[in-house]
């Protein structure tokens, strides 16, 4: 059956500024928490990455070739204000030329704010857990919106908030007590409602949301203690954030995990009126997988654990912690699982939920690849699993959820969070190793032209 897709579909794929560009130092850029960060072992910095800051040009060519309709990418806080909160005009710049070429292409630029890279001056005084955070971003986003909200018509706030609060650690947080999480995290919460009524009530055009990690969480048996446990992991891990985006509310479950963690933040009365009148137009949402999950009664050495990286999974006594799902198929590379019917359930979770247009932002197969004699790489791998998502984007629709677009993770080949160059995700292979930076040179995958083909066809034919 051919699986057609809605005229205009958002077409996209995605990247992240501190994975991507390198130039860590260059043009006026300050350091941010990920190049002051210890690297991971075996794995190599974010300061070269795929070159993108020097390339980006070659690389939207070979975006256009590929066929792209949106390309979801973030900017670098360090690259547009300094430390002494000056606005550096070579940054600027940098996105001015990136986003007008995008356009000369033809390619809608989708940029995010902020993706795990704080400045490290701000670290220093404490990060997000500092409430003088909230007006530095605000300051920093109104640069942003003056400068190119005249080309941009979709703004994604924070990504993946959900995922600095559980697995921090492999997102170059620091370790921090439950208390200190929330409070950082409350803070992200304002900061994201002052941008959004900076942006509707500004003069500036376009829609914003938010950016999170959203999987379905299921319980690993039919026991009621199971199916409570998967809703409450589904409270915490996703609504928490969403229904703070988009209602202005903190969820009801999550409040009394975060009472039960005393994680509960301080909130002003003017954060909650804030935070209750400005809300998102869309929602972004990031896929990898589902979460499967069991009771987890209090008893003697319960203790709540945190995640080991942003798909797996933590646990809270008294509420959820990790089970196994035997049904599903796990990725070589990390292990984490693989469940495209997954995307449908989740999908539909958040359109029930909130009603509001969906794109996916992120979703993809991290895998090392290897590049042959006649420069090919044959990612037959990658190609199954995106074809099978995007089968189940196309159901989603057919189910009426309102669907926008869809990135995969990613366009070219970049650094992993934790896992370094040689975990690979893009349509594009970059020649360099994890240590050794060759020549950079760009190299169409199969999945390139199998992708190219899905958005010639608009879809899975
Ligand atoms: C998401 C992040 C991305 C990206 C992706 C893949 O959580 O938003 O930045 O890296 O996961 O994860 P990893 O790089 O750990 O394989």
């Amino acid at each position: 059956m051919n699986k057609i897709f809605p005229k205009d579909f958002l077409w996209g794929a995605s990247t992240s500024a501190y994975q991507v560009e390198g130039a860590w130092n260059e043009d006026g850029k300050e350091p941010s928490i990920q190049d002051t960060m210890k690297p991971f072992p075996n794995t190599t910095d974010f300061k070269v990455t795929a070159d993108f800051y020097h390339h980006y040009k070659e690389d939207i060519k070979m975006f256009k070739e590929l066929g792209l309709k949106a390309y979801r990418f973030s900017i670098a806080w360090t690259r547009i204000i300094t430390a002494q909160g000056k606005v550096n005009p070579k940054g600027i710049a940098f996105y001015n030329n990136l986003i007008n070429e995008l356009l000369e292409n033809g390619i809608e630029p989708i940029p995010t704010v902020f993706h795990f890279d704080l400045p490290q001056s701000l670290e220093e005084k404490g990060g997000w857990g500092n409430r003088q955070t909230i007006d530095r971003f605000v300051e920093y986003c109104k640069v942003l919106f003056d400068n190119y909200a005249d080309r941009v018509n979709y703004w994604q706030t924070i990504n993946e908030q959900n995922m600095l609060v559980f697995a921090g650690r492999v997102l170059g947080q620091k370790k921090k007590s439950w208390k200190e999480v929330f409070q950082g995290n409350h803070h992200m919460l304002v900061a994201q409602a002052k941008v959004m009524q900076l942006f509707h009530e500004g003069i500036y055009e376009g829609k914003i949301g938010p950016a999170p990690n959203i999987s379905c969480v299921y319980p690993k048996t039919q026991k009621p203690e199971d199916v409570l446990a998967a809703e409450n992991m589904s409270a915490f891990r996703n609504w928490l954030f969403l229904d703070a985006a988009a209602y202005g509310i903190y969820n009801h479950r999550a409040v009394q995990i975060l009472k039960s963690l005393d994680a509960m933040p301080e909130i002003t009365d003017e954060d909650r009126i804030v935070m209750r009148e400005n809300t998102a137009d869309f929602i972004a949402f990031n896929y990898y997988n589902s979460t499967t999950v069991e009771a987890f009664p209090i008893e003697a050495g319960a203790e709540a654990k945190k995640a080991a990286d942003q798909q797996s999974g933590f646990a809270i006594p008294g509420y959820f912690k990790p089970a196994k799902n035997t049904h599903l198929q796990k990725t070589k590379f990390s292990q984490w699982s693989i469940d495209p019917v997954g995307l449908r359930i989740t999908a539909n979770e958040i359109y029930d939920r909130y009603h509001l247009p969906v794109i996916i932002t992120e979703n993809g197969l991290g895998q090392e690849d290897t590049l042959t004699s006649d420069n090919k790489v044959h990612d037959d791998y990658r190609i199954d699993y995106l074809e099978q998502h995007i089968e189940q984007v196309y159901l989603s629709i057919q189910d009426g959820v309102e669907f926008i677009g869809y990135c995969p993770w990613s366009a070219i080949d970049l650094v992993s969070t934790h896992e370094g160059f040689k975990k690979r995700y893009g349509f594009i292979y970059v020649n360099r190793d994890e240590f050794d930076l060759k020549d950079l040179k760009r190299y169409k995958k199969d999945s390139f032209y199998w992708y190219q083909k899905v958005i010639a066809d608009n879809g899975l034919k």
